[in-house]
């Protein structure tokens, strides 16, 4: 594993020990080898298969014949169903067509190494018979399978890791329950009883499943405390020494044991710890009747390779139908992942970070083994330039020993600008090519503008090349920046998907030279208004970062984002590379 991922792997650990040093919890000892060992598998896994499943399944996103907005596993919420209704719903759940080794073949096919299932989501239905609940499998549906046992058995036999998703919040636990699902908090009256709940019903999973990954969600109760999440933490690791946790066991903006899990947003460089980013293979992460917007094949492969290539996981998403069938466009996407996947093996499974892995074009990844002085680049173009030439930039090379596209040689030019490809004659491939760089004699990535941002994480990041642009004069730069924004009327607007309710600090990661400044750029998100007054940068090329404000986002999914000019006063607003929205705590 490359120095950058042990780096990584070495500050987490030092990180998560000095954070829980002055805690009442302390975080059980473990040496940073025995961490790394045990992270193995999952660093190296690359891609996982994420399933959304639960009585909101049978609901298909709608109630009353009408659909119902944001998440289909919300529709509790947001189609305000009280648990006297809600709650019968399970007798509907029945995952007749439930074929466990189509599932994972599938997913084995796809390139997915390991499964994380919602055995426990919010609405707090239990996908397997528990000895502490009746509102499960066993006795709120007489459905007599154990899905979970076949699921893990596939896994076992197709060799992925099995993983269970346990969310923390639970509406239908007395401790929780409210006449109705008003927001993103629950009430709390017996935090004592309901600790000792999760902790049997956790121990039933470990103890009949043996899940290698244990996945928490719902972390943002206020109710629930960093000393909660290591006390937790402590116990599952008791029961079982190798199973991994992910930090929203605890407060996933604090705790980055034992891997970070950014949502539906990507970081804008590799990160200082272990992570993985879950995303939907559409919007809704339950199955939802009316949500086709099915991310393209081109999107999902070149998704995976962005944070492939910063050193992280793509957990991507599936929701079921109740009665176990998948869509059909959801079976379509993974199989044409697959194909990528397998005709790239080594650049997917055999590549590690470098630490500039940003280009223009697309990205750059180092060969397992390789080292500073010899070894080979993974190119990964997404955007074929025009001239069939390739800038390579902030990365220097002592000497290139060859450039080739399927072993044939292509030649590389060497100016005070770095290196370039001539790759005209290279065959593109329509999701994203790759080509290889063997070197000897040094190689030295160089940080970028863009990494004098610091990243934990678990910033939402919305990038300029996904902003839906209108008005005049406002365009997208080299699928980077967008750039002359002249016309006080033009807009750039995105979908924010928020993971966690809470406040969230604004950053724009701008450009704007002398002389053009002086505009206020303003900000609207979930019906508030943040304003800041453009001041100029170095220059045009020279990205700095505009400090836009605070905003509270008390609403999980998408939530409307839109960025223009408050008053006029320059020539331009400035060029965006991207919005950044940084969880800070309450
Ligand atoms: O509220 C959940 C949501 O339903 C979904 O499970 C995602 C997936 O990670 N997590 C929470 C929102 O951040």
């Amino acid at each position: 594993m490359n120095t950058l991922k042990n780096l990584g792997l070495i500050l987490s650990v030092g990180l998560v020990s000095s954070l829980c040093v002055t805690r009442a919890a302390e975080l059980m000892p473990e040496s940073d080898e025995a961490y790394r060992q045990r992270m193995q598998w999952f660093t190296d896994a690359q891609f996982g298969l994420f399933i959304h499943y639960g009585v909101y399944s049978t609901l298909g996103g709608e109630w009353n014949g009408q659909p119902v907005q944001k998440y289909a596993e919300w529709i509790q919420r947001w189609g305000q169903i009280t648990p006297e209704e809600y709650i019968p719903l399970a007798a509907n759940f029945r995952p007749d067509k439930l074929d466990a080794d189509r599932w994972v073949k599938t997913a084995r096919e796809a390139g997915m190494k390991y499964m994380v299932i919602t055995t426990k989501h919010h609405e707090g239905f239990c996908l397997w018979d528990s000895a502490y609940t009746e509102y499960d499998l066993g006795e709120a549906t007489g459905f007599d399978r154990d899905i979970l046992g076949e699921l893990k058995a596939a896994c076992d036999k197709y060799g992925l890791k099995f993983g269970t998703y346990y969310s923390i919040i639970d509406w239908h636990h007395p401790s929780q329950r409210a006449s109705l699902v008003s927001g993103m908090q629950t009430p709390m009256n017996d935090k004592e009883g309901y600790v000792a709940y999760m902790k049997a019903q956790l121990k039933e999973l470990i103890e009949r499943y043996h899940p290698a990954v244990m996945w928490f969600d719902g972390d943002w109760a206020k109710w629930w405390t960093m000393d909660d999440g290591i006390d937790l933490y402590n116990y599952l690791r008791g029961l079982d020494p190798e199973l991994i946790i992910n930090n929203r066991v605890a407060k996933r903006s604090q705790f980055k044991k034992d891997y970070g899990t950014p949502e539906n947003s990507t970081p804008d460089a590799a990160l200082d710890h272990v992570w993985e980013a879950c995303w939907t293979v559409n919007h809704s992460w339950g199955f939802k009747k009316s949500d086709t917007r099915w991310k393209s094949t081109k999107e999902l492969i070149q998704k995976q390779i962005d944070i492939n290539t910063k050193g992280g996981n793509l957990l991507l998403n599936v929701g079921p139908q109740a009665d176990g069938s998948w869509p059909e466009e959801s079976i379509q996407q993974l199989k044409a992942m697959g194909a990528w996947n397998a005709a790239h093996h080594e650049a997917v499974y055999g590549a590690d970070v470098v630490a500039a892995p940003v280009q223009s074009w697309g990205k750059i990844a180092q060969a397992k083994g390789s080292t500073p002085e010899t070894g080979e680049l993974f190119a990964y173009v997404f955007d074929w330039p025009e001239n069939g030439k390739l800038p390579m930039k902030n990365v220097t090379f002592g000497k290139v020993a060859a450039f080739t596209f399927e072993n044939d040689p292509l030649p590389v030019s060497t100016s005070e600008r770095g290196i370039e490809i001539d790759c005209s004659s290279a065959t593109t491939d329509p999701f994203a090519t790759v080509l290889r760089l063997k070197y000897a004699g040094g190689m030295t990535p160089m940080g970028s503008a863009d990494q004098a941002l610091e990243h934990s994480g678990n910033e939402l990041i919305l990038q300029a090349r996904s902003a839906t642009l209108e008005g005049q004069a406002i365009t997208l730069e080299n699928n980077s920046h967008i750039g002359f924004w002249t016309n006080p009327e033009a807009t750039a607007s995105w979908t924010l998907d928020v993971p966690a309710p809470g406040k969230y600090r604004v950053k724009a990661l701008y450009s704007c030279a002398k002389g053009y400044d002086g505009s206020d750029a303003r900000l609207t998100v979930a019906g508030k208004t943040l304003t800041a007054v453009v001041k100029p940068t170095a220059g045009w090329r020279r990205f700095e970062v505009l400090e836009l404000g605070v905003v509270n986002l008390n609403e999980v999914g998408a939530t409307d984002c839109s960025l223009g000019f408050g008053n006029t006063r320059g020539k331009a607003l400035f060029n965006l590379k991207s919005l950044i929205f940084e969880p800070i705590e309450p």
